[in-house]
């Protein structure tokens, strides 16, 4: 298990990937929660190669005030579904291209979780939208999270808006 976590403030999200090689992909979920000053904490951990220690690792999540966990695998993931069973905190998968079947094995076996035992799944390697769901549980508690999403979301309004005022410029321009 390798284990960093950012800044003085204790995390509230934990990054969990299956491998070390799935640094740069998780990386994206890093760089987004560091966007919205959101502490948080990123762990290589397997639960098909160290079960005992990933257990315990979750176990402590709560009483350590951990809110919400992302977990990243490839090939047959079983990662974010174990956490889910050793713990009642949100859990967000994020499927990881590779292998002979190129990503298809870990999208089902994160997505398709017995009832009772959900995994909110995001697409293939999206781990960007696994630190904004995040935020966005946590900013059912947090007013000023809430802000910085609303701002995040009114800047796709703007650059949209920004985009269609330079398509007319661009065609008033050039009729003749
Ligand atoms: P290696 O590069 O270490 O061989 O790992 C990892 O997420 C990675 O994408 C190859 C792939 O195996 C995945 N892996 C899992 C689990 N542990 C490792 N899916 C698990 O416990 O689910």
């Amino acid at each position: 298990m390798s284990q960093s976590s950012t800044g003085p403030d204790r995390p509230r999200v934990a990054v969990v990937f299956g491998s070390p090689s799935d640094t740069q992909t998780m990386s994206k979920a890093g760089a987004t929660l560091e966007r919205f000053g959101v502490p948080y904490e990123q762990v290589s951990l397997s639960a098909h190669r160290a079960p005992r220690t990933l257990a315990e690792y979750v176990g402590q999540l709560r009483a350590r005030d951990i809110s919400v966990v992302i977990a990243g695998a490839g090939l047959a993931a079983a990662l974010p579904g174990a956490v889910a069973a050793l713990t009642t905190l949100p859990v967000i998968g994020v499927p990881i291209s590779g292998g002979a079947l190129d990503g298809m094995d870990s999208m089902l076996a994160i997505a398709q979780m017995p009832p009772g035992v959900p995994v909110a799944t995001v697409g293939l390697n999206n781990s960007t939208n696994a630190a904004i769901l995040a935020i966005q549980i946590l900013a059912l508690s947090d007013p000023d999270l809430s802000l910085k999403l609303a701002a995040f979301k009114d800047d796709f309004e703007q650059a949209a808006a920004d985009a269609l005022s330079a398509a007319a410029d661009a065609g008033a321009g050039a009729r003749p």
